[in-house]
């Protein structure tokens, strides 16, 4: 398991394109610091853009949603795939368990309408888990030269 808890700045996953979103202590699941979506203006969107850790097969995460109920959207994808759509008031909730199969990417978007601004108009994200798993380990492998020396005898 790597999780990300955004508590310093070296983090598990590659920032292709962070869209405004940054590291923020407005508000934290645990610790102080989660990720933040950014001032985002009415009819536009803030994305952000990730790259899973290799060999990762499975994420969760939590969020918290402070928007206008019905009409500005914490929206989460899987590669192209949108998976989870949130707004209103929704306090630290968990995520469930997304399958990444073949998909290496990652995207969190703030988007709004053309109109009203509600609560504190943004997404935080928290403690993003990512399960990598380990390879069995192998048989040792024996070297050509034990098998030249095996083959002699
Ligand atoms: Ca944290
Ligand atoms: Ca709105």
């Amino acid at each position: 398991m790597l999780v990300e808890d955004f508590e310093d700045t070296s983090y598990v996953w590659t920032v292709n394109s962070a869209g405004g979103w940054a590291r923020s202590n407005t508000a934290a699941r645990t610790g102080t610091w989660s990720f933040k979506a950014p001032t985002t203006a009415h009819n536009a969107s803030s994305s952000l853009t990730v790259t899973v850790p290799a060999g990762a097969s499975s994420v969760q995460f939590w969020y918290r949603v402070s928007s206008e109920s019905g009409y500005d959207f914490f929206r989460f994808s899987v590669g192209a795939s949108p998976q989870l759509e949130e707004s209103g008031d929704v306090d630290w909730t968990l995520s469930p368990v997304y399958a990444l199969g073949a998909a290496t990417q990652l995207t969190f978007t703030y988007a709004k309408d053309g109109s009203q601004s509600v609560g504190s108009d943004t997404v935080w994200i928290d403690d993003v888990a990512f399960v990598v798993p380990v390879p069995h380990l192998l048989q040792p492998v024996r070297s050509a030269a034990a098998s030249m020396r095996a083959s002699r005898w």
